[in-house]
């Protein structure tokens, strides 16, 4: 037994201590604030506090810590994208993923699993070989493999997929991973409040002051806080920041949709994704089905989710896998994921001075969290994009110089 286990074992007062302090209020200003306490947010602080030594920083969510996107995404980890600069971004990702557990010394529950994207006619095989080149030319372990070798890997498949769509081949991903998305966010939290950061929940960000063309300051519902650096983090909400300082916002909201089937023993090890069938489905160390289909299909600001998700989604699972008839579904929900015109995140400094912005996620976000922060740090530390994310400015819808990521999506649009 850990001497930390006795401590607490035999000393009745002594209490957990808390992930993170907060102080009881804001301070009158700050090096940096960034708005919105998701993962993006939080690893944002953590990297800027760690690998720049900028500590004077606080994080404002107007609801709690982790209630957005980061606790409402189905927690797959994986860099078999179809851009190179997509490729190069996430397979840093993906890097720092493997050794965040130690790094933030919290149970990440990090499980490395393979992903499948089956195909299961020729176009989808086409992109889906397509995929296989591009990563295979950047050091990414993806490939086209047959339907022997999806069976191989899950038998319990239907091949024939309920005989209306047969699976002809898949682009197999072997670092594909999920990891607990809640932990992933409490651990920034806590190793960002060591190092002093503050973090402050229930506090929303009402306007942003600007002075001479750049930013100076945000109102909040607790006052105003100077600051000459504002990073928005608000995945889902980012039109309502773009507002704020007077930029267009490239990205429309759409509900994506998830659910958890109740606890069954192990029995599917690999992330399974049809992007033709719309649906996805990885099993979680509690042993859930974790499960999702293509987003709604209109812009909507809504987390509720909808019978007609749940009902279409288990039709099409049950061509997958028959033998789930009889298996409950346990909880369903929603996030909002901010979609833009070519699937690519919108990352970087922006036309305002000051106004930096961590957005465009669309279904694709968890993933990015560690990249996201390490180089959102560096852009904000340095006032100058990092090379990782220069293809993603928002300058690129005006100059045309879009990216085309839609073949990597794992999920319909
Ligand atoms: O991009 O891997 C992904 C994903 C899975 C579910 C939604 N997006």
């Amino acid at each position: 037994m850990s001497w930390r286990l006795l401590k607490y074992a035999l000393n009745r007062d002594h209490a957990e201590p808390r992930w993170f302090n907060t102080p009881t209020s804001p301070k009158e200003s700050y090096d940096v604030v960034i708005i919105g306490a998701g993962g993006h947010g939080l690893a944002c602080a953590y990297y800027l506090a760690k690998t720049h030594g900028i500590t004077r920083i606080a994080v404002l969510d107007k609801g709690y810590l982790g209630g957005g996107n980061t606790g409402r995404n189905t927690t797959i980890v994986r860099s078999n994208y179809l851009t190179p600069e997509g490729v190069r971004f996430y397979d840093r990702g993906v890097r720092l993923f493997e050794g965040l557990a130690s790094e933030l010394d919290i149970n990440l529950f990090y499980s490395t699993r393979g992903h499948f994207t089956l195909a299961h006619n020729e176009s989808t095989l086409r992109t889906a070989r397509w995929r296989a080149e591009v990563n295979k030319h950047h050091g990414i372990d993806s490939q086209l493999v047959g339907p022997d070798e999806v069976k191989r890997a899950c038998p319990q498949i239907d091949l024939n997929c309920g005989g209306q769509h047969a699976i002809v081949g898949a682009l197999y991903h072997a670092p594909g991973a999920i990891v607990r998305h809640d932990a992933v966010a409490w651990g920034y939290a806590r190793a960002a409040s060591q190092m002093g950061v503050e973090i402050f929940q229930h506090t929303e960000v009402t306007g942003i002051e600007m002075a001479n063309d750049r930013v100076c300051g945000v109102r909040t519902n607790r006052g105003l806080i100077k600051t000459d650096k504002v990073l928005s983090a608000v995945a889902g909400a980012t039109p309502t920041t773009l507002k704020m300082v007077g930029l267009k916002s490239p990205v429309d909201i759409v509900p994506l949709q998830a659910c958890v089937t109740e606890p069954m023993k192990p029995w599917l090890d690999p992330i399974i994704v049809s992007g033709s069938l719309h649906v996805y489905v990885s099993q979680s160390a509690r042993g859930e089905l974790v499960m999702g289909a293509a987003v709604d299909p209109a812009e909507l600001h809504s987390t509720r989710s909808s019978f007609e998700f749940v009902s279409s989604l288990a039709d099409q699972m049950l061509d997958l896998f028959p033998f789930l008839a009889g298996v409950k579904i346990s909880r369903q929900w929603a996030g909002m994921a901010d979609m833009t015109p070519d699937f690519a995140p919108v990352m970087g400094k922006t036309a305002i001075a000051g106004f930096y912005l961590d957005a465009g996620w669309g279904t694709w976000g968890f993933k990015a969290t560690p990249v996201c922060g390490e180089t959102m740090a560096f852009t904000l530390a340095h006032d100058t994009n990092h090379r990782l994310i220069e293809a993603f400015g928002m300058e690129r819808f005006e100059r045309m110089t879009m990216l085309g990521e839609k073949g990597a999506a794992a999920v319909g649009h």
